[in-house]
């Protein structure tokens, strides 16, 4: 049979469910060894322990930067019970041995988070912590290494069903967790390092999160898949609360991230409506009810089975409207109580609140995987204003053509390329995604829109410039009467003088939004 275990070190700077594992440690008769803090907390539950100090008769120095770096510790997690050198050498120094290592490390992610100063930063790197989780783990043959609150009860069970020992089988699971652990904390200073240089590729790049969930399976049934967060603080789609419904899948993820992303774009309420990850209709509105009659008659086939996502809290009058379709998800940064209880009657919708709707300049950057290796870049942050576009048509744009342009230009971001987006009176009217020819996607996104309610009179944006004058012509046929487009293909001037031909407006933004 396993050993019991003898003694175990307690070190954790997060004392949740401190107390009550101590207890039932000290019920299997294991000697507690700690470090200043956790001593206390120990002793003031009444519970005995003997300070890491008195154990190797150093004292704490440095501010405690030197508790637990010590021989007496060290060679007590780190020796090979079976190896008759290593007892000898334990016995000559009169090292105990330490069978449990029970730490979770000072919170760097959330000093950070916290904004603190530089000092106060580096003052909680943890050095003894990872030293002594790294090498409890190391010698998992012999030792179980504890670094989450998490797993206080699983370690527990785990002891009570064999007298006090704990099962190969869990500590080989422990050591895995625990050094996972260290490398997403190490990770994590790193990228600050990183960031508190300017430097935005450093040499090497280690992507560090933490498993939210696994998923039923991934894009596809027979892919598996799992949601990881960077950290609990950033608000987004993987943070999200889930207030009712089935589980999220992949591709609600994926769509949610796109929808949620696309309404975070604009300050005034707005409703968006994605179907694989493209958005289908999006709209403003004086209220959130308001724009989604607007965004859903840009597409209302598309629109079944989507994932909507709202820069508002969602009340009771949107609610009404958004149970009368079949929806997959709904995102929002909150909900009244009114509306859960209207969205309650559709039991499987899945409805998730953000708490507050992420920056949408607060995008991280944008990680892909290919063969040998990953891609990295900058999310797209760009952004224009009026005072950025060039006229460059004999017309002037009128008021009205001038506000729908920003706001296509904006929605334009969030579509695959070749994108072509229409809009008339803060609405998209027609929507044009994917396609490997920019006619082809002026062409699709006008006669989507033909059975509905029409392009006429609506403006266009394209996410890139139009090569040849057919694209644009198109859309003036779809009847198109301003366009937003970043300019700078060889044939401008052509495409230019179609515009004036035709007499609509077009102004040139100078920024391109690929999205691939
Ligand atoms: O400053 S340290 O890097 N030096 C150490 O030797 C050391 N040993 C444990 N930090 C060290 N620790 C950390 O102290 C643990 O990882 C834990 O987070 C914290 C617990 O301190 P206390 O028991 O005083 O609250």
């Amino acid at each position: 049979a396993e050993k019991p275990i003898a003694r175990a070190l307690i070190s954790v700077s997060d004392k949740t469910g401190l107390i009550e594992f101590a207890t039932a440690l000290a019920r299997h008769k294991v000697r507690l060894l700690s470090t200043g803090g956790t001593a206390k907390a120990l002793k003031e539950a009444g519970l005995a322990v003997t300070e890491v100090s008195a154990h190797t008769g150093f004292p704490e120095i440095l501010d405690g930067r030197v508790k637990t770096l010590h021989p007496m510790i060290h060679g007590g997690i780190l020796a090979n019970r079976d190896d008759p050198k290593h007892r000898t050498a334990m016995e000559g120094h009169s090292i105990d041995p330490i069978d449990m290592v029970v730490v979770n490390l000072y919170p760097f992610a959330e000093t950070i988070a916290s904004g603190a100063d530089y000092d106060t930063c580096i003052e909680n790197i943890d050095i003894g912590g990872p030293a002594m989780i790294r090498a409890a783990a190391k010698n998992h043959a012999y030792v179980s290494v504890v670094t989450d609150p998490g797993e206080y009860e699983s370690v527990i069970r785990d002891m009570d069903e064999q007298n006090g020992a704990v099962s190969p089988e869990l500590r080989a699971w422990l050591a895995r967790e625990a050094y996972a652990r260290t490398s997403s904390y190490d990770a994590t200073i790193s990228d600050w390092l990183a960031r508190q240089q300017g430097t935005l590729w450093p040499k090497r790049l280690t992507v560090s999160g933490r498993r939210q969930q696994e998923l039923r399976y991934g894009e596809n049934p027979h892919q598996k898949a799992a949601v990881y967060r960077r950290t609990p603080h950033e608000p987004g789609i993987a943070t999200a609360k889930q207030l009712q419904g089935k589980d999220l899948s992949y591709n609600n993820y994926n769509d949610g991230d796109g929808a949620l992303m696309a309404a975070a774009e604009f300050e005034e309420p707005v409703i968006v409506i994605v179907k694989h990850a493209n958005p289908c209709g999006v709209a403003t509105g004086d209220t959130l009810a308001q724009a989604w009659d607007k965004a859903l008659a840009c597409d209302p086939v598309s629109a079944f089975g989507g994932v909507v996502a709202v820069n508002r809290p969602i009340d009771a009058d949107l609610a009404k409207k958004m149970t009368e379709l079949f929806l997959e998800v709904i995102i929002a940064p909150a909900a009244t109580e009114e509306a859960m209880t209207i969205l309650s009657e559709k039991k499987n919708l899945r409805v998730l609140v953000t708490g507050e709707m992420p920056k949408a300049s607060s995008k991280q950057n944008v990680l892909r995987t290919i063969s040998g290796g990953f891609l990295a870049q900058t999310a797209d942050h760009g952004h224009v204003t009026r005072e950025d576009c060039k006229v460059v048509t004999k017309r002037q744009p009128t008021e009205a053509e001038w506000r729908d342009m920003m706001f296509a230009w904006n929605v334009c971001k969030h579509v695959k390329s070749n994108a072509i987006v229409y809009v008339r009176d803060n609405a998209t009217v027609g929507i044009g995604a994917g396609q490997m020819s920019r006619v082809d996607s002026s062409r699709i996104a006008a006669s989507k829109s033909e059975t509905q309610q029409g392009t006429q009179n609506s403006v266009v944006a394209s996410d890139a410039f139009f090569p040849f004058a057919d694209g644009l012509l198109s859309a003036i046929e779809a009847g198109a009467t301003a366009a937003i487009q970043p300019g700078g293909s060889m044939r401008d001037e052509e495409v230019i003088k179609a515009a004036d031909d035709a007499g609509i407006a077009m102004v040139f933004t100078g920024m391109r939004h690929f999205r691939h």
